[in-house]
């Protein structure tokens, strides 16, 4: 096998944010853009960690993933890697990438994926890199990456032809080969062996439950039918959107209230389905509706960790730890207390779940971001929530004979209420703002918290304290700073302001909202009308109409 050395100079703004490397799809066809940055992760890497090693390659099939597939194998080719398994049609959802790097011990993988953000040749392209317990490079290693973007000047590729990834199977090219392998198979296995698939089959079968699922054209079209119909019997209609697309369908594959309107109108009207979910671009996030209700993502990891060692055979002896990012709100937190586990409060993103996994201390995590998982894997992993909410579904339902009333999603999240009480929670969404404004805002808010007084008065709440949320973690010390700025008042209400790492255009304001409501009569309250005087304050600390010129939220959830 040849390899030649390609002259290449440095490209600006090859930093990554929350979660890869995401730009506009031109910006990555730009000559040597994509290159570059593949290089300066062999560049950053120490050789044993790929030097004939394995590497697993996936994607979530949106455009240029076909292009980049080949550039990125040729490079891999180029720096020694000795073989790398690929999805068959570069397809492989994130979670399915993380389980294939543990199962089959390979030293890491890529991800060809923006996640939930458009796909098409006018829209966003990304890669991810993850290590070998599966889990997102850690920011010693991007911040490695970043730095060798700045002084590259040599691309070493591998001369061998396109590699056809259309069929499964070896091609040996000398030393090093390339293994086309089944996206689904060894993700499907996992499943089965975390959770009681007879349980679940026993619910989707039953004449008085209706089940149904958006894929939202992007990856997990791949997954559903194997798994939800030819697994678990689910009825073969009851997927929508279920093959992926370059563009996905003109969609915005972002599993919420607002991008998968449809599957909302669904399960909202009259004689609906009893279950709804959907997942994003590249499977690692989820949504859970029952008939007219939606589970926010704060509470839907509350509640399968309150219910996971009855439910879920993999945590039969119980979760050790909990977790969750700092913005989501603080409904796990009485999960953990209650079941005396403990509990961890980590940036957001979940490269900082997987230190805590790998050492032992967390079993069940999430974001309010739509993102839930566990130590299964280190990603967040959408199909695994859709059927974590089955198994809890279909345990609470399990003797109930045909006719008799089913256990429903709301009665499983207002039975948690009671238990608990509510944490009513909103994030209120800025896309594409003016980043200058949005930037001053942040530095604005950053400069009020560190001025703060514990005691002081914002309308009728009480300040105990403001700050800019730094982690430091436990497992190895490193620390993350100015990760969001928070306003926590002595009620426990919390209102949290943080930029979006992951846009690829202008800047996005994030607004965290939540109460605590500990009184069950008033658990039935909209979230938005519980929240008004806390959303209004919010707004008006943060000045941000005069900062940004945005009179309302893109997205509100
Ligand atoms: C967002 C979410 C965050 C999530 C990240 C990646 O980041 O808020 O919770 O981990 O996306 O998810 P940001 O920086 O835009 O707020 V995914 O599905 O894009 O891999
Ligand atoms: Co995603």
């Amino acid at each position: 096998m040849k390899i030649s050395s390609v002259p290449t100079k440095p490209i600006e703004g090859q930093k990554t944010g929350t979660s890869g490397l995401r730009k506009k799809v031109k910006v990555f066809m730009q000559e040597n853009y994509l290159s570059n940055w593949i290089q300066a992760l062999f560049n950053s890497l120490p050789p044993e960690d790929y030097k004939n090693g394995v590497l697993v390659l996936g994607g979530d099939g949106r455009y240029f993933n076909r292009a980049a597939a080949q550039i990125i194998i040729k490079i891999a080719a180029g720096n020694g890697v000795g073989k790398i398994l690929v999805g068959r049609e570069g397809i492989m959802s994130t979670p399915a990438v993380s389980a294939v790097i543990r199962k089959r011990k390979a030293n890491g993988g890529f991800i060809m994926s923006a996640s939930h953000n458009p796909g098409g040749p006018e829209y966003d392209w990304g890669i991810k890199f993850n290590y070998s317990s599966g889990q997102p490079a850690p920011e010693s290693i991007t911040d490695k990456i970043y730095g060798n973007t700045l002084s590259i000047s040599e691309i070493k590729m591998a001369e061998i032809p396109d590699v056809d990834v259309s069929r499964l199977g070896v091609t040996k090219y000398g030393n090093f080969s390339v293994e086309v392998i089944d996206p689904v198979s060894d993700y499907l296995e996992l499943m089965e062996s975390v959770f009681d698939f007879q349980l679940i089959r026993s619910l989707l079968s039953r004449s008085d439950f209706r089940f149904v699922f958006d894929a939202m054209h992007a990856v997990t079209g791949a997954y559903a039918k194997p798994i939800f119909v030819d697994k678990l019997g689910a009825s073969p209609d009851s997927i929508s959107n279920g093959v992926a697309l370059e563009d996905f369908g003109h969609g915005h594959p972002d599993p919420n209230l607002t991008y998968a309107k449809d599957l909302v109108n669904t399960m909202y009207s009259e004689n609906g389905p009893d279950f709804g979910a959907a997942s994003d671009g590249d499977g690692d996030r989820n949504m859970i509706l029952g008939k007219k209700f939606f589970v926010t993502p704060s509470d839907s990891v509350a509640i399968i960790a309150a219910n996971a060692q009855e439910a879920i055979p993999y945590f039969r002896n119980g979760p050790v730890g909990l977790a969750r990012s700092m913005p989501t709100s603080g409904a796990l937190d009485r999960v953990a207390e209650l079941l005396g586990l403990t509990f961890f409060e980590v940036p957001t993103g979940w490269k900082f779940f997987g230190n805590l996994m790998d050492d032992g201390k967390l079993s069940i995590c999430g974001e309010e971001s739509f993102g839930t998982g566990s130590d299964h894997i280190r990603e967040k992993d959408g199909i695994w929530a859709v059927l974590a909410w089955l198994s809890i579904i279909a345990y609470r339902n399990k003797d109930k004979k045909p006719g008799e009333k089913l256990v429903s999603v709301s009665d499983v999240v207002k039975e948690h209420w009671a238990t608990y009480g509510r944490n009513f929670f909103s994030r209120y969404d800025y896309e594409e703002c003016e980043s200058e404004g949005a930037t001053k805002m942040i530095e604005y808010l950053r400069d009020l918290a560190s001025k703060s007084k514990e005691g002081a008065k914002y309308g009728d709440y009480v300040l105990q304290f403001a700050d800019d949320f730094a982690y430091t973690d436990p497992v190895d010390g490193s620390v993350a700073s100015k990760q969001g700025v928070r306003f926590v008042f002595t009620d426990g209400s919390r209102i949290i302001f943080r930029l979006s790492g992951t846009g690829s255009a202008g800047a996005t304001i994030r607004i965290y909202i939540e109460q605590f409501e500990p009184d069950v009569s008033k658990h039935d309250m909209d979230a938005q009308v519980a929240l008004k005087p806390l959303i209004d304050l919010a707004l008006s600390v943060s000045k941000l109409k005069d900062f940004t010129a945005m009179e309302e939220p893109t997205v509100i959830t």
